[in-house]
């Protein structure tokens, strides 16, 4: 009879334990309109070499940060939030964090960027593209491999962005599936579970 209840306490706890490790919750690690960190800058021009640009493009530690929300724009066929000068280009940068680790599988990075586009995570480039004609929300979509380069925590997102000319614009959305933190009740129930397998092993090996 012990034995019995003490196999479905554990049973239950453990289906409890890892349902609640398996049902990842699509999870926006940084949202359309997010505020960041960020300057306009006209030297160097990255599309003059574009192929090259990576992050010593820009010197991140002397920069002269302002504050503001995404999108960064010009015009009106985007609505934006934050100016930004035909012809300059700009760097950004803010921090996000993953509550808890690891990810489920790959990243969605959501891209719309006139005309081009760098992101680094933690130092890391982890796309680039460059387009001609306007931008569209969302103009890219990317599958990014989330294991190199994330840590449960804060981590850091930096970004050059390109214009050439007439109207500019970016903004960007970063998603996952993430793990929910277990309930403290689940915590417990698991402790529970823990303790009475021990109990039965330790009462079969006497
Ligand atoms: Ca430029
Ligand atoms: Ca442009």
């Amino acid at each position: 009879m012990m034995k019995k209840l003490l196999v479905t306490l554990i049973t239950a706890t453990l289906f409890t334990f890892s349902t609640g490790l398996a049902l990842a919750v699509p999870t926006t690690l940084i949202s359309q309109g997010s505020e960041w960190q960020y300057q306009q800058f006209s030297q160097p021009d990255l599309w003059q070499d574009w192929g090259n640009v990576g992050l010593s493009s820009f010197d991140w530690a002397n920069a002269t940060w302002s504050t503001g929300n995404a999108g960064f724009g010009n015009g009106n066929s985007l609505p934006y939030n934050t100016y930004w000068r035909e012809g300059t280009d700009l760097a950004l940068q803010k921090t996000f964090t993953i509550p808890t680790g690891p990810i489920n599988g790959d990243l969605t990075l959501n891209v719309a960027a006139d005309n081009g586009f760098i992101v680094f995570v933690n130092g890391i480039q982890i796309a680039k593209d460059n387009a001609e004609g306007y931008t569209s929300i969302w103009e890219y979509t990317l599958a990014i491999d989330n294991s190199p380069f994330l840590a449960p925590g804060e981590n850091l997102i930096q970004v050059l962005a390109e214009d050439h000319g007439a109207k500019t614009f970016f903004d960007m959305k970063l998603t996952g599936d993430i793990p929910p933190v277990p309930e403290p009740g689940t915590i417990l129930l698991l402790g529970a579970g823990l303790v009475g397998l021990a109990a039965w092993r330790r009462s079969k090996n006497c």
